[in-house]
Parts: C-alpha cells; sequence; structure tokens
C-alpha cells in the first residue's frame, strides 16, 4: 500500500519553497491529520532544531508518521555539499546529515540526499565531482544502516545540479556508492522535466525507489498541472511499491488548498 503525505518547512530561508506548509509543525501535523494524510516529512533547518519529543507527541495526537526528513538546510544555510572538491568541507556536510539521519531513525524515517549533492560548475571536473559524492554517500548510508534506516537519495533537474539528473544516473551512482540501503527518491516534478518516460523510468527501477515526492508538471498539489499521474501511479503500484507519495509542492493558492488537493488526488490515483 502507497502511504499518502505532505511537507512541513521549517526553515525560514526557504519559505519560497516548494513546501505544502511552512513555519508552524504543530498546525502542519493538525491540518494532515484532518485531512487523513498517513504521514508527514520534514524539512528543519538541522537535526536537533525540534525537540523529538515534541514531534513524537504531534505525531501520536493526529495519527502521523514522519515519513522522512529533508537535508537541503546544509547546503542552504551552510553552503554544504556532499560532493565538494575539499575533503575537509565534504566531512563538515557529512556531519550536518549524520545529525538528520540520527533524528530520522528516532521515528523509523530515512533522510533525503537532495540539494546536499551539490553541482560540478567550473570548480572541479564531473567525474571527480561524482567520485566525491559517492563516497560520501556510501559513508553516510552505512551510518545509516547502524540505525537500521535507508538512505534516501534524489535526481534533480538540470537547473538545480549538473550531477544526478535521472533515475538512470541515480541507479549508477547508487551502484558506484555500493550500499544496498542507498535507495533513491523520485520526485515526479524532476522525472517531468529530465525523464524521456516517467512511467517506464520506475517500472525499470522500481525496486531501486524508497520515496515518491508526488507534484504536477509545475510544482503544483497533484491535479493542478497536467502530468498524466494516473498511468504513473499505477506504474508504482503494480511495482509493488509500498513506501510514501509525499507532497513536495508549492502551497498555492495556500496550504490548505494544496494539501485538499493532494489527498483528493491520492485518492483518485492511488488508493481508489
Ligand atoms: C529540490 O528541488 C528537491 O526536490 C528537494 O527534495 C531536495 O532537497
Ligand atoms: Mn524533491
Amino acid at each position: 500500500m502507497i502511504r499518502s503525505s505532505v511537507t512541513a518547512c521549517l526553515v525560514p530561508e526557504a519559505r519560497r519553497g516548494p513546501f505544502v506548509f511552512h513555519g508552524d509543525l504543530a498546525s502542519a501535523c493538525k491540518t494532515a491529520g484532518e485531512l487523513g494524510f498517513d504521514g508527514i516529512e520534514i524539512f528543519a533547518p538541522s537535526g536537533d532544531h525540534v525537540a523529538p519529543r515534541d514531534v513524537r507527541e504531534l505525531l501520536e495526537k493526529h495519527e502521523l508518521q514522519l515519513a522522512a526528513v529533508g537535508t537541503g538546510a546544509g547546503m542552504i544555510l551552510h553552503q554544504l555539499s556532499l560532493s565538494d572538491k575539499d575533503e575537509a568541507h565534504r566531512e563538515r556536510a557529512c556531519a550536518f546529515v549524520k545529525r538528520v539521519i540520527d533524528f530520522g531513525a528516532l521515528f523509523g524515517a530515512p533522510a533525503i540526499i537532495g540539494s546536499m549533492q551539490g553541482s560540478a560548475g567550473d570548480r572541479q571536473p564531473r567525474e571527480s565531482a561524482l567520485g566525491n559524492l559517492a563516497d560520501s554517500l556510501r559513508h553516510l548510508a552505512d551510518y545509516a544502516a547502524e540505525s537500521a534506516q535507508n538512505l534516501l537519495f534524489e535526481p534533480l533537474n538540470r537547473y538545480e545540479t549538473d550531477l544526478v539528473n535521472t533515475v538512470s544516473d541515480g541507479v549508477d551512482l547508487c551502484d558506484r556508492a555500493g550500499a544496498g540501503n542507498l535507495k533513491l527518491m523520485a520526485d515526479l516534478f524532476h522525472m517531468n522535466i529530465e525523464e524521456a518516460d516517467i512511467e517506464q523510468a520506475i517500472s525499470d527501477h522500481c525496486e531501486r525507489i524508497g520515496h515518491v515526492h508526488f507534484a504536477d508538471s509545475n510544482r503544483r498539489a497533484v491535479g493542478f498541472g497536467h502530468t498524466p499521474m494516473k498511468p504513473i501511479m499505477q506504474a508504482l503500484a503494480e511495482s509493488g511499491y509500498s513506501g510514501f507519495a509525499s507532497a513536495e509542492v508549492f502551497p498555492i493558492p495556500d496550504s490548505r488548498a494544496a494539501a485538499e488537493m493532494t489527498i483528493h488526488s491520492f485518492r483518485r490515483y492511488v488508493s481508489a
């Protein structure tokens, strides 16, 4: 059974970012619970920003699971990257991610490596950046394995990174890192830009997918854009995927409306 989730961003610097809820975790959990979501995904400034006790209380009260935790604040707030050419810098990036892994592990939730992959740019050859990234991911996946967690790696569209843009490139990188608990995150917004055929990419690599960002073509809630979602979600379900479809979308026209449209579309395409 695929489970539904929405994102909550607690990073003021990312307040214009593609997250359903911004700023107030308690009200995000309340609305998510009222609408019948299974989980919530948290994007926080660091691994120790919110007290685990408070999160546990909110999850229990609103009958939610913690779906996943984002690490992108390491890039947004501290310009950290797991592919940086400088080893000391990469170590700081790994230390930041480890604290997020620790936080997620308290709730059985995996950490997501998206923006923290960085990019090569003109600073180093792409091949050496990919090598650095694979080394960092291996190290972090081993760390996550110590608390029996997966680590999620997310291919991003070409306007956000020059390293890993497609699911197939993501598979190559995971193979290079060589860690069985390193899974791919399929963000349907990035895939809409980069994949030749989204359904095919999902069917080809379904056993590697550990999490889905459920977003329409324009990065609004599914139902507000033009991605043909029915066959995509069917391919995912037929592949046996049983993780979360988590809405990482803009709160347009507002958070509640984006959440309502998401759960409506989820029921239409997934749990109908
Ligand atoms: C960034 O575009 C994204 O999709 C996030 O999930 C990365 O942290
Ligand atoms: Mn995403």
